[in-house]
């Protein structure tokens, strides 16, 4: 068999033609491709896929230049249980994190990756996180056997040729193992969806202090795509932590008013959390623009003139099928209208994408995400809950101007979130920077199918982060107070928290979301321009009546009013639930959060 290396792309990078080849004697490819990230190489790989069925061609007149991949139905999700920081020590993991000693974890993946492509080739993919252009800029380059995820990281992330162009002979990278650790024998004939099928059998794992990054057993999104959980969170938050800056699990919009005045907001929700929907939301207020910076991942640092600027490291979305419909996002349905990659949707008898949700009634028959024959009727959900598109971000009809500015944008506002029926309110706004982090702090939010596990059940997320520090999360919370004093604090965000999904007392939500929630940012934008009116609560500042613009919806005034009040009782078990949860973090959780709980419950007594 010929074994040279296969693609176009050249380096001269001495220390990564080595660590290349070094990784290609341990994991025994038949081939090797280094990735140019060229339209050619894109499309005959979507091509090769086709013929080994991983993906099924969309039908061109509908969805021009889309694909269907269906994953095994073990590799749906991302898998925390198998998620795991290696860090010199397991103080530095923290108690949220799962630790394993560095040495140890690092011998069992050499181990695991030891043969582990035989029979398949193994792809070298140069990727940036951050225009290439920007002093945020880090270059990852993964090596994988998945060639799903050479497809999906030409849309995540800047990919290819130009990424070693700037690497040169001698730049930094940041080394990213991934095996779907399903080697083949001679003659052996593949999967679809090759994978490790047993959840112990898999592998995410973090060395912070290399920094590298090694994935083992599964081929789907935040466990394979390993630019962005892995590198643009777990890995960047710990290099932001010794460097001064940021990475945050936020959208970055900007609201601009109807006077041409613009506000850059970035926002905190947990994963599934409707995040790609505000991150586009087209505003039911007339006049205003919503435009797009990122969906999922924020890295933030101080700008020369003290204020926090930020930066979308990716250059696609990775979002949510079921629920997405031209009334809940019309510029996502725009986004992946071509071009795009969708998992474990449903395939229609016409060769198009459905899932639940969508605003299009129901196929008479469809072929479900397993690949079975579905009918309305027949009892099970025909797309995965947790089903995905992947669409490159330069397709989205409303992409911010500034969304690829090295810069990045200036924040006017930061807002955490989550799902809560209950007690808290539509918006309530900070005192101050340290109230800020406390919010951010206490965050929480009903679970979802991104990961594995149970749906349905509070859990607390600080800062939606829970599943992407890449240390310990004490520290975290300290990192974040630290910015009061690295910067002029009247240049900082303000802060908000925000909760769309509260529910009455038949369960029925108060507010209707969406583009509404154009109403809440609008409010948000005039308090920082000091121009909207705010009640003083033992909570924090809450909109007054007259404060929200409401004109043109026609919510019952109870509804608003319980959107818009503090439910005491509801609120002193609140700050019960979040001092349990303050009780599981460790020994150097900060005294400024503990104040700020203890001064909350003696505002609430
Ligand atoms: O981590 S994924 O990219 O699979 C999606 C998410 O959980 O936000
Ligand atoms: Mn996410």
């Amino acid at each position: 068999m010929d074994k040279s290396p296969l693609g176009t792309c050249k380096t001269t990078h001495k220390q990564l033609i080595a660590w290349v080849e070094k990784q290609t004697k341990l994991c025994a490819p038949d081939h090797v491709f280094w990735c140019d990230g060229s339209d050619e190489e894109y499309g005959s790989l979507c091509d090769l896929m086709v013929r080994i069925g991983t993906l099924t061609r969309l039908n061109p007149q509908k969805r021009p230049g889309c694909f269907l991949a269906r994953s095994h139905p073990s590799d749906v999700a991302r898998v925390e249980e198998r998620t795991f920081i290696c860090s010199n020590t397991r103080e530095e993991a923290g108690p949220t994190n799962n630790w394993a000693d560095p040495a140890e974890m690092k011998q069992r993946m050499v181990g695991m990756f030891k043969g582990s492509m035989k029979g398949r080739t193994l792809y070298v993919i140069p990727f940036a996180m951050g225009p290439l252009e920007s002093p945020l800029c880090k270059i990852g380059i993964q090596l994988s056997d998945s060639p799903y995820v050479v497809v999906n990281m030409r849309i995540m992330t800047r990919m290819g040729k130009a990424v070693l162009d700037k690497l040169g002979a001698d730049g930094a990278f940041i080394p990213c193992m991934h095996s779907v650790g399903a080697p083949l024998a001679p003659g052996q004939t593949d999967v679809s969806w090759p994978c490790q099928t047993n959840p112990k059998n898999k592998y995410i794992v973090h060395f912070p202090e290399e920094p590298s990054i090694w994935s083992y057993g599964s081929g789907y999104g935040g466990n394979a795509l390993l630019g962005k959980k892995c590198l643009a969170l777990r890995i960047a938050s710990a290099m932001a932590r010794k460097e001064g800056w940021m990475a945050e699990h936020m959208l970055i919009l900007c609201l601009t008013s109807p006077r041409g005045k613009k506000h850059y907001i970035a926002a905190a929700f947990p994963s599934a959390c409707g995040k790609t929907n505000l991150a586009m939301m087209q505003p039911s207020l007339p006049g205003w623009q919503v435009t797009c910076v990122g969906d999922d991942i924020a890295w933030i640092r101080i700008g020369e003139d003290g204020r926090l600027w930020a930066v979308n490291p990716e250059s696609g979305f990775f979002g949510v099928a079921p629920g997405t419909s031209m009334k809940s996002n019309p510029n996502a349905i725009a986004t992946f209208a071509k071009n795009s990659i969708f998992t474990n949707v449903a395939l229609t008898p016409d060769g198009d994408a459905w899932w639940e949700d969508s605003g299009i009634p129901a196929p008479a028959t469809a072929i479900d995400w397993e690949g079975n024959p579905w009918t309305p009727d027949c009892g099970r959900k025909a797309a995965h809950p947790n089903s995905r598109f992947t669409a490159p971000a330069a397709q989205c009809p409303v992409m911010d101007p500034e969304w690829q500015n090295p810069k990045g944008v200036p924040l006017s506002a930061i807002l955490f979130g989550g799902r809560r029926p209950s007690t808290i309110p539509l918006v309530n706004e900070s005192f101050d920077w340290e109230h800020g982090v406390f919010m951010g702090s206490s965050c929480g939010s009903e679970t979802t199918s991104a990961a594995a596990g149970q749906t349905g059940v509070l859990r607390r997320d600080p800062f939606a982060m829970l599943p992407f520090c890449g240390y310990n999360m004490d520290d975290y919370f300290a990192h974040w107070l630290s910015f009061a004093q690295r910067t002029d604090r009247s240049k900082l965000p303000k802060i908000y928290f925000v909760n769309w999904f509260r529910k009455d007392a038949s369960g029925r939500w108060l507010w209707p979301g969406y583009g509404e929630n154009s109403r809440v940012l609008k409010w948000i934008c005039e308090r920082v321009e000091g121009t909207a009116g705010a009640q003083k609560t033992p909570i924090g500042n809450l909109p007054t009546a007259e404060a929200l613009d409401m004109t043109g919806l026609n919510l019952p005034s109870d509804s608003l009013k319980t959107l818009t009040s503090v439910d005491i009782a509801g609120w002193k078990k609140e700050v019960e639930d979040v001092a349990a949860n303050a009780a599981k973090f460790g020994t150097h959780f900060p005294k400024a959060l503990s104040e700020q709980l203890d001064q909350l419950g003696r505002r609430l007594a």
